[in-house]
């Protein structure tokens, strides 16, 4: 059968689809990776990784004969695409299926930042309502202007969802979408404009540190950051000041430049809400994207083929 190597973890449902495939080996099991790779890394040629394990330069290297990777996520910026091109080696991942998921958690985000819920749920939870009287007021998310950097797949999810909100919807890319919303060319002068910015591009070195103090002072005191995309997107350094020094408002935040590691700067803080990366952790969508990820995988078992390439790979 054809050797496949598994990075990370995956759900029981993919392993037992694989399994009938595939022999599969499982890098959390190996103890001594060299003398692993010296017995098996010839034979194989295939890996099923995550957005956040990738494939790491040393691992691809012990590898010779890989020939597909798939990745159980829409964001492969773990994963050096243009070494797997050069070797012949195509990527899939895990695209659409997760649109949904991530533009629910975006929502709970801005609602629970503007609204106050985790000091009001604290409130409720320690009897301060009967000691102390009612909570503190909060922000309406009516009638805001939200600005969304990136409009590919989730990003208009997330705005489909954002007019509930009946306020403006601005936008910022490389190049102007077939939306109906606005496109801002420069970043700064979409900040200025919008109450709440939204991260929703793909990690990696043309996104990094996008949001820089500048964006972040532009935004100003009364301003609500939000990423969903990748920790690597906004300066965390930057960020920790702004929001120390009051001359950015809030950030809600599921991701982080050094995941699981967050900056005590943003735990310490009133005016952050964090999440451990979960836009995407409900059953339902987990197992849409498993079902991908080993979809990918069997098609191209079958043909040499792979159903949801990384566009980098589509032509291969
Ligand atoms: O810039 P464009 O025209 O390529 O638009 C893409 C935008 N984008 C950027 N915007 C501004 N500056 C950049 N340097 C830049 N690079 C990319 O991000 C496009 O509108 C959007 C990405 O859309 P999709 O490729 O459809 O990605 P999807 O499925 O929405 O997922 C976005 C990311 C994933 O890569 C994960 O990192 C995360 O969400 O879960």
């Amino acid at each position: 059968m054809t050797e496949c190597l598994v990075i990370g973890g995956i759900t029981d449902e993919m392993r037992t689809r694989l399994d009938a495939k595939f022999t599969l080996h499982d890098l959390n099991g190996i103890e001594n990776f060299d003398s692993w790779a010296a017995e098996h890394g010839a034979g194989i040629e295939a890996v099923c990784t995550n957005g956040h394990d990738g494939v790491k330069p040393e691992i691809m290297g012990a590898l010779p004969a890989l020939k597909v990777i798939s990745c159980y996520g829409v964001g492969y910026d773990a994963i050096d695409t243009s070494a797997c091109i050069a070797r012949g080696i195509k990527v899939s991942h895990t695209p659409n299926v997760l649109n949904g998921e991530v533009a629910n958690t975006t929502l709970l985000l801005i609602l629970t930042a503007l609204r106050n819920f985790n000091s009001d749920e604290a409130w409720a939870r320690s009897g301060n309502w009967e000691a102390e009287g009612n909570a503190p007021l909060s922000r309406s998310p009516d009638g805001l202007t939200y600005g969304i950097l990136g409009m590919g797949r989730i990003g208009q999810e997330i705005a489909r969802r954002l007019e509930i909100f009946g306020g403006d919807i601005l936008y910022h890319t490389r190049s102007k979408k077939d939306v109906s919303y606005e496109h801002v060319a420069d970043l700064t002068e979409m900040a200025k404009r919008a109450d709440v910015l939204i991260c929703i591009t793909p990690g990696g070195p043309s996104t990094e540190k996008l949001v820089n103090a500048q964006v972040m002072e532009a935004l100003g005191p009364k301003g609500l950051l939000v990423n969903v995309s990748r920790g690597s997107v906004v300066d965390e350094d930057a960020l920790v000041s702004a929001l120390e020094s009051g001359k950015l408002g809030m950030a809600a935040l599921d991701v982080f430049v050094r995941e699981p590691h967050i900056p005590d700067g943003l735990k310490s803080s009133e005016r952050t809400v964090l999440l451990p990366h979960v836009g995407s952790a409900t059953h339902e969508t987990r197992a849409a994207m498993g079902n991908l990820t080993v979809d990918n995988l069997l098609q191209w078992l079958d043909d040499g083929s792979v159903q949801t390439p990384v566009p980098e790979c589509a032509h291969m």
